[in-house]
């Protein structure tokens, strides 16, 4: 549980299904040792392969005719336990969900503040579900009398492959690309099936806020700070956590908060390339912080040949979002040694409009609008992209409360005095150096130079510029295809000679 490094699950492949066959053989970009657990109920039977770090058994649970498996964890244990008889058995987060469900059924999604994805074997129905921002991505394959779903793509194309198109439709869910009958469970939503014939009915179980708070300034900033220390807390545990640091405000504010409540230094972790870094900037916070500080270069051609494991990470086929990826990949996977529990300031660019770079008030709500309601199916805070090197990443500005916080506040609040992010900046300035609190946001694609390089090998493969963006996205999908869809090994695919196919192909079409 909390106190471990590792969730007792990161990713499952999972078959519920009228007759008792196996799971077919699960293939998975997130490291681990797998398990085979099988829980025959009354009409139907729960074969599972579990990703572990070697506390499979505590991923699943059984009570009478209801079977669960979890990859992930929850972050409002103590709330939940609440609601339940005192003794009731809730040591794991799989068991605790479970005396949910007894009592609320497939309501109890709605309870969750975590980062997982869930199957539920429940009579003669099956439960799928997702957390509020469907951080761990979730895929499912229904058929009649066969229920497939799995954390990762992958796991799933061997079913598609041999029985095609076994698929039934899912309302509302979004399909994937070249895989016939895979759709993506929604993000904050629990897919209830019928095993029986595969039909599937979805319900959300959190949808952005949509209404705009009004709140003086020091109760904004010290709601800020509290919520966000909460998640800190909630996600370091026992442990001590390692820190993704740029020295920007927002993966500051997370290690500021993680090293008031860590015994001991905090670990932190930055990345450069030999073309642009932010060592220093992260520097005068790892300084402050007192933390055990490492700083790690990769050489800028050798980026944009990680991108096949980016995209085999994350399974998305959106240019913008693998540019922020890619860095990111570069940093896991120069992350040797023993698994460790990662804290990063991923996403509060997202409810606070950081990206958003002038004074407008208007522009800025119609950022955050725009980017609540379109991060579904991104991938951008799957779990996959560190798992690959064995780790587990989470995101507290993603959690439930401080995102049901950060983003009705009025936009006022969040571009204030001409600084972007105010109120988050003023909730962290009196834990971090004046010159961290005032620095402006730099993306991670533009800190490490990916973004520019990317364009650079286009263009030197003869891509015109006003083609660039497309010519991205043509690529990301090339490789998709390789290594998601044909599923061969990342290492055996080639960012070159996709970008010379792409560049190629566009040509043709002049
Ligand atoms: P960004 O919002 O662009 O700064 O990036 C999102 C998150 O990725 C940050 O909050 C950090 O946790 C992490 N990150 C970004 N750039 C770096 C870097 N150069 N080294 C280490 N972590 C980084
Ligand atoms: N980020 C953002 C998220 C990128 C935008 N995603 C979206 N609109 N769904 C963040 O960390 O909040 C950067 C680099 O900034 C990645
Ligand atoms: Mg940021």
């Amino acid at each position: 549980m909390m106190a471990l490094t590792l969730p007792a699950a990161t990713g499952f492949l999972v078959s519920a299904q009228l007759g008792g066959d196996r799971v077919p053989g699960p293939v998975f970009a997130t490291r681990g040792a797998h398990a085979t657990v099988a829980e025959a109920l009354s009409t139907q039977t729960l074969n599972t392969v579990l990703v572990h770090a070697g506390s499979a058994a505590d991923a699943v649970a059984r009570s009478g005719d209801t079977a669960l498996v979890l990859a992930g964890e929850l972050y409002n244990r103590e709330e939940l336990l609440t609601l339940l008889p005192a003794g009731t058995d809730g040591r794991t987060d799989a068991q605790l969900l479970l005396a949910l469900l007894g009592v609320y059924d497939l309501h109890t999604f709605r309870l969750l503040n975590g980062r997982f994805a869930a199957a539920v074997a429940l009579g003669d129905r099956v439960l799928l579900a997702t957390d509020h921002a469907g951080s761990v991505p979730l895929y499912t394959l229904p058929a009649p009398g066969r229920v497939l779903a799995a954390t990762e793509i992958k796991a799933l194309v061997p079913a598609t492959v041999h029985s095609p198109p076994s698929g039934r439709p899912v309302a509302e869910a979004r399909r994937v690309r070249r895989v016939p009958g895979v759709h993506q469970v929604p993000a904050g939503t629990v897919l209830e099936l019928d095993v029986r014939t595969g039909a599937a009915t979805p319900s959300r179980t959190w949808t952005p806020p949509v209404s705009r708070r009004i709140l003086p300034e020091a109760e904004a900033t010290a709601a800020v700070r509290e919520t966000l220390e909460r998640a800190v807390m909630a996600r370091t545990g026992g442990t001590t956590p390692l820190v993704v640091l740029s020295g920007g405000i927002d993966s500051s504010g997370v290690a500021a908060l993680a090293a008031a409540h860590t015994d001991g230094p905090l670990d932190t972790l930055s990345m450069g390339t030999d073309t642009s870094d932010e060592f220093a900037e992260a520097r005068v916070v790892a300084t402050h912080l007192g933390s055990a500080h490492r700083e790690i270069t990769v050489p800028t051609a050798d980026l944009l040949g990680q991108l096949p494991y980016a995209i085999w990470a994350s399974e998305s086929v959106d240019p913008d979002i693998i540019e922020y990826l890619l860095p990111l990949t570069a940093l896991y996977r120069a992350l040797d040694g023993p698994a460790r529990r990662i804290l990063t300031g991923y996403g509060a660019d997202i409810p606070l409009a950081g990206m958003h770079r002038e004074d407008r008030l208007p522009q800025l709500d119609t950022a955050v609008t725009y980017d609540m309601a379109t991060f579904d199916g991104l991938n951008e805070m799957t779990p996959v992209l560190s798992g690959i090197q064995g780790h587990w990443s989470t995101h507290p500005y993603w959690d439930r409360d401080v995102l049901d916080l950060l983003v009705p506040l009025e936009a006022g609040l969040k571009r204030r005095h001409g600084r972007d992010k105010w109120v988050l900046r003023e909730a962290m300035s009196p834990l971090l150096p004046h010159e961290t609190v005032t620095r402006p946001k730099l993306g991670v694609h533009e800190g490490s130079g990916t973004t520019s390089s990317f364009s650079l090998l286009l263009m030197d493969a003869g891509v015109p510029e006003a083609d660039i963006h497309r010519a991205k996205s043509l690529v990301v999908r090339e490789i998709f295809d390789r290594v998601v869809v044909e599923g061969l090994p990342p290492a055996e695919v080639s960012t070159a000679d996709a970008v010379h196919r792409v560049s190629a192909r566009l040509k043709e079409t002049e």
